[in-house]
């Protein structure tokens, strides 16, 4: 006989297994991860694996110098990031991204892209 405990466990469980295959995870950027680009993009673009909840989902950018790049409030639609981007020369510029999934898993990255010299 199972116990009203044992049927709530399994219940649980069962709802971890599909929440584990639906979090959001960075299916590609603009710019790539990892690339270099020859001149500074006006915007970053990331593309998730699952919709996003525009409240509590943000991307972070800084430039060679430590500095934020980014435009502020990102805009959000569907699985879709994007946030300005301050030209601030050639060099490594850090992306940290931080989103929350309409399955209300929050999830969270970082990579890099470089900006080439003239
Ligand atoms: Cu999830």
């Amino acid at each position: 006989m199972r116990t009203p405990t044992a049927i709530a466990t399994s219940v649980l469980i069962s709802l971890a297994t599909t929440a584990a295959q639906a979090h959001a995870f960075l299916d590609h950027a603009n710019p790539l991860v990892g690339s270099t680009v020859a001149t500074a993009p006006h915007e970053l673009s990331l593309s998730f694996t699952q919709n996003l909840e525009p409240a509590f989902s943000n991307v972070e950018v800084t430039g060679p110098n430590g500095a934020r790049v980014d435009a502020g409030k990102p805009q959000i639609s569907g699985n879709t990031m994007r946030v300005g981007l301050k030209a601030a020369g050639p060099g490594t510029y850090h992306v940290r991204w931080h989103v929350l999934s309409v399955d209300t898993h929050t999830t969270q990255g970082s990579f890099t892209f470089h900006i080439g010299g003239p």
